[in-house]
C-alpha cells in the first residue's frame, strides 16, 4: 500500500492464536500439518509466527519478530471448510497465488470473528 512505501507503520487489524496447516503450494496439494500458529492481520497481509514468543501486540512490527510466513490478501478467498477436515470451525483461505491454508479454532466465536475481518480486508482490496 502506499503507506507501506511511506515507511508509515500499517494497522493492526487483529491478531490471535489459530491452528493452521497449509494444504497447498502453488496449486500442488501438500500433506497436512496442523500447528497453532500466531496470526496476524496487518494491512493487507496475514502474518503467521511459529514462535509463542511472538504471542505479544508488538510483534507483527517490522524488526520485532521473524514470521513463518505472510500471505498477501488481495484477490484471495475464503470459504467455510468444515468437509476439509475432522475438526470444528474451520475455514480455507485460497492466495492468488494458490496456496491454501487451514484455519481452525476450537472456539465458534473467534473463528467467525477471524472469518468476517479477514473478509473485510480482501472485500476493501477488491475495491480499490
Ligand atoms: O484430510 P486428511 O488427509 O484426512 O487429513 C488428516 C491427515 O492429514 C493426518 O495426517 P497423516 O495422514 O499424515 O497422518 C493429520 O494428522 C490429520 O490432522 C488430518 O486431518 P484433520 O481432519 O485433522 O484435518
Amino acid at each position: 500500500s502506499s503507506t507501506d512505501t511511506e515507511g508509515v507503520t500499517p494497522e493492526l487489524e487483529k491478531a490471535g492464536l489459530l491452528n493452521k496447516t497449509k494444504i497447498a503450494e502453488g496449486g500442488r496439494k501438500l500433506r497436512k500439518n496442523w500447528n497453532p500458529s500466531w496470526v496476524v492481520l496487518v494491512g493487507n497481509s496475514l502474518v503467521f509466527f511459529k514462535d509463542p514468543k511472538s504471542q505479544n501486540p508488538d510483534s507483527w512490527k517490522p524488526g520485532n519478530s521473524r514470521p513463518e510466513s505472510s500471505v498477501d490478501l488481495r484477490g484471495a478467498q475464503l470459504q467455510w471448510a468444515n468437509d476439509l477436515s475432522s475438526r470444528k470451525n474451520v475455514f480455507k483461505l485460497r492466495t492468488v497465488t494458490g496456496n491454501e491454508f487451514l484455519l481452525q479454532s476450537e472456539t465458534e466465536l473467534l473463528i467467525r470473528e477471524w472469518y468476517r475481518t479477514i473478509q473485510n480486508v480482501i472485500d476493501r482490496l477488491d475495491k480499490e
